[in-house]
């Protein structure tokens, strides 16, 4: 039974400029290991409450609390350590492919690389780069396709200990082909850890634990898939297009 990775919303108001409320009176409650979707039409606030937890922003009310403990009290080292993330724009430095994937945990050894990497499915592309894991990435990883990048981030994020997990349209930009063959391992990414999903691909929360329909920066239903769909109201419309 896991012990870490609780994560409470309670009553959080925030606005990314005063006057214009972007999230209000927002509730939810994550046990360790469960798996919750936040769904709903663009501009909802969905990218918006990951940004909270991972406390890019201070929230206007309520708190954020983290096992127990508000993360205003969380030093930002750790809080960075908690939380791994996979994001719809991606994050890579200059430096080698070896180097990016270790980012997401600084003592892993090669062989863990490499093992993270084939989580991801990016092991096979990497190998056929000029220098293999040694390749030297240009900028922000422009000699690589989007989706390469992005399975880079997911390898990342599987090569980190952290217990939550953010996933905001994580392979948003991988063909269809390598997403149902990634769905593995994004299984594997996902097990033992908290994990918030966000994915326009409604098959991707089907199976989470609690699907949270945001609209205009408000819950306006939750539940699984099946009550949510039993239900007959915005998830339903969103499912059936
Ligand atoms: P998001 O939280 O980005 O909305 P979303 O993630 O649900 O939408 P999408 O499906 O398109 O990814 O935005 C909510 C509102 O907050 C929206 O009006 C834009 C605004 N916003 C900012 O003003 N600054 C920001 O940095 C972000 C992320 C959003
Ligand atoms: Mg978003």
């Amino acid at each position: 039974r896991l012990i870490k990775g609780e994560v409470v919303l309670k009553n959080v108001t925030f606005g990314y400029v005063p006057g214009k409320v972007v999230l209000k009176n927002i509730n939810v409650t994550a046990k360790p290991g469960q798996k919750i979707a936040f769904v709903g039409s663009t501009g909802a606030g969905k990218t918006t409450i990951t940004n909270l937890i991972n406390r890019f922003y201070e929230i206007d009310e309520g708190e954020i609390l983290i096992d127990g403990i508000n993360i205003k009290n969380i030093k930002k080292d750790s809080l960075r350590s908690n939380i791994a993330m996979v994001l719809q724009d991606t994050h890579l430095f200059s430096g080698t492919v070896r180097e990016n994937i270790r980012y997401g945990r600084l003592d892993a050894t090669d062989e863990e690389v490499i093992e993270a990497a084939k989580i991801a499915c990016a092991h096979s592309f990497i190998e056929r780069l000029p220098q293999g894991y040694d390749t030297v990435l240009e900028g922000d990883g422009a000699n690589l396709s989007q989706g390469e990048r992005q399975l880079l981030n997911i390898a990342r994020a599987a090569i980190s200990k952290a217990p939550i997990l953010i996933l905001d349209e994580a392979t948003s930009s991988v063909d269809t082909r390598t997403e149902k063959y990634i769905e593995r391992g994004m299984d594997q990414l996902m097990k033992n850890r908290t994990t918030f999903v966000i994915a326009h691909r409604l098959s991707t929360v089907r199976n989470a634990d609690l699907i949270i329909v945001l609209e205009h920066g408000e819950i306006i239903e939750q539940g699984t898939h099946e009550e949510l769909l039993a239900l007959g109201g915005r998830y339903y419309q969103l499912y059936t297009g």
